[in-house]
């Protein structure tokens, strides 16, 4: 299946998925789901997820059992990005092609809606079903890992605390390796779980995130100053308003390009060590270290 058919394919499910697991309720504060659906349903790319849902297809587990688990990281994604634009952090208006939760809702209704997220992905992991205990404990203990105090929280924290000062390379690479590379790390390792993956086979493929997760936040970086205007709306992205560090005042365009293609070419070499057809997985990293918004 080529590229663009299957990232349709896996879209349409999450999108039906997404929908079903977050309906509008006749309840008084149905206001909740309601900003949580504004957010969640019919934009962004279903990266993770989608990356959750090839990582288990690749290593021959079942792509249905996986759809909710994968979702899951969505969710969390998407609370990471809601209170991400909130005028206490990175302070952005617009989000995924429309106003920012905050700008559309009042900015305590977007907090919470954060934080409903992140507890509600959660929940559907420890109810699930299709999952057995064991599955799920896994899941959960990945999920907290890397989207908590040692993942994607302490990598918000450090670039916070960075604004308007310089740092270094590796400083800036801790960052993101948490900021932005821990969930992708965690999409992968949700695919290993489900799949049942061997204990090598895992860890390849948390490489594989690792190095792919570095590259993706490099690029984003890149666009933010040569695709600006596509992919934020406008000339100058936030983090050039505010002042961060990134991997483009750090090394340059080039350099930036160079960098992320070798992490590509490492996160190539180490999925190819795996006795399965990774084929679909090899094109996903390359459309996400070459894509062009
Ligand atoms: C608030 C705890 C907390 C964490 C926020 C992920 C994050 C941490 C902030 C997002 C800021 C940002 C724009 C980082 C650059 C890389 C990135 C994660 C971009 C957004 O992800 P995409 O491009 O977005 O996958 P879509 O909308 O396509 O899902």
């Amino acid at each position: 299946m080529d590229l663009a058919h299957y990232l349709t394919k896996q879209s349409q499910k999450i999108e039906q998925c997404l929908q079903e697991l977050i309906p509008e309720r006749n309840v008084p504060y149905n206001s909740l789901f309601q900003a949580a659906r504004y957010s969640l349903l019919g934009g962004g790319k279903r990266l993770r997820p989608i990356l959750a849902l090839a990582a288990t297809e690749s290593l021959g587990g079942d792509c249905q059992i996986a759809l909710k688990p994968s979702c899951a990281l969505e969710l969390i994604h998407t609370y990471s990005l809601i209170h991400d634009d909130l005028p206490c952090m990175d302070d952005d208006d617009y989000r995924r092609g429309k106003p920012s939760l905050h700008k559309a809702f009042p900015e305590g209704h977007a907090v919470l809606t954060g934080d409903y997220l992140l507890t509600y992905a959660f929940d559907i992991l420890a109810h699930d079903s299709n999952l057995s205990s064991e599955k799920k404990i896994k899941l959960i203990s990945v999920l907290t890992r890397r989207s908590g105090g040692d993942g994607m929280i302490a990598g918000q924290v450090l670039d916070v605390a960075a604004e308007s000062k310089a740092i270094d390379l590796q400083a800036l690479d801790f960052i993101h390796l948490n900021k932005t590379g821990a969930m992708i790390m965690a999409s992968l390792e949700f695919g290993a779980i489900i799949a049942d993956a061997k204990p090598e086979h895992y860890q390849i493929l948390k490489q594989f995130g690792c190095d792919l997760g570095l590259a993706f936040q490099i690029i984003d970086d890149v666009l933010d100053v040569t695709a600006s205007k596509q992919k934020h709306g406008r000339e100058v992205a936030s983090d050039v308003i505010n002042e961060k560090m990134t991997y483009v005042k750090q090394l340059g365009i080039e350099k930036s390009q160079k960098r992320a293609h070798e992490l590509f070419q490492s996160a190539l070499q180490q999925i190819r060590r795996l006795p399965f057809d990774v084929t679909m997985l090899e094109k996903l990293a390359e459309n996400t270290v070459y894509r062009k918004s």
